[in-house]
């Protein structure tokens, strides 16, 4: 039997442009056979951390991340299960009580850094993106979208970038480029990136 649904990676550094490309494909495509999870949502649950201790946790570690539950739900979408996505909430660094239903759609995105640095997650993939945006554009972006909608200051952002962000970008994600089978360069706004992908995703939905 054919696999029905299309598991399609979107991975970068953080603040790539990763949501962004992902939003506009899914507001442009307007087809309800494509959605979108994002890779954040897998962080672990870490309720039996105080917030202080969880604001110790390494988030740009790949073991801050449930890989395994996002593994169990995307071979389950795979075999055409409706699966419940945990929902993550940056202010308080942990999963809230409720889940989101997602349905096994032709097309299901998935964004996030970590995404092509271990094989188990990346073997998942049928198709897999790289967002090779310039780091000093990435942390421009991070800084403005961490102060407005995640609740940060300035220099709490940027002791993070220094001690975590920018390390284990160069120590996972960076070298997970090699793994993708399209490298986008420019960020979310790359407008052939978005029409090619578009172009590629609605064949993928004509052929079902
Ligand atoms: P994107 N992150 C937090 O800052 N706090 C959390 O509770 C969970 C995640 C950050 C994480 C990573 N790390 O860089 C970013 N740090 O969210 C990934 N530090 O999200 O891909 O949207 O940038
Ligand atoms: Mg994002």
């Amino acid at each position: 039997m054919a696999q029905n649904t299309i598991l399609v990676g979107i991975a970068g550094a953080s603040a790539s442009g990763k949501s962004l490309l992902a939003q506009t494909l899914i507001k442009e495509l307007q087809s309800e056979q494509v959605c979108v999870i994002s890779e954040d949502s897998y962080y672990k649950d870490q309720s039996h951390l105080t917030m202080e201790e969880r604001t110790k946790t390494n988030y740009d570690h790949p073991d801050s991340l449930d890989h395994e539950l996002m593994i169990k739900h995307m071979q389950e979408l795979k075999l055409g299960t409706t699966v419940p996505v945990p929902v993550y909430d940056y202010s308080i660094h942990n999963r809230r009580s409720e889940t989101r239903a997602v349905k096994p759609t032709r097309v299901v995105l998935i964004e996030g850094i970590l995404l092509l640095a271990s094989p188990a997650v990346r073997n998942e993939f049928d198709l897999k993106f790289y967002m090779d945006t310039p780091l000093d554009i990435c942390l421009l972006r991070r800084l403005q979208r961490d102060i407005i909608s995640r609740g940060r200051d300035m220099d709490s952002v940027l002791k993070q970038y220094q001690e975590t962000v920018r390390p284990m970008f160069m120590q996972f994600i960076e070298p997970s480029r090699q793994y993708a089978d399209l490298i986008i360069p420019h960020g979310g706004r790359n407008r052939i990136a978005i029409d090619l992908i578009k172009t590629k995703i609605r064949s993928l939905i004509e052929k079902h």
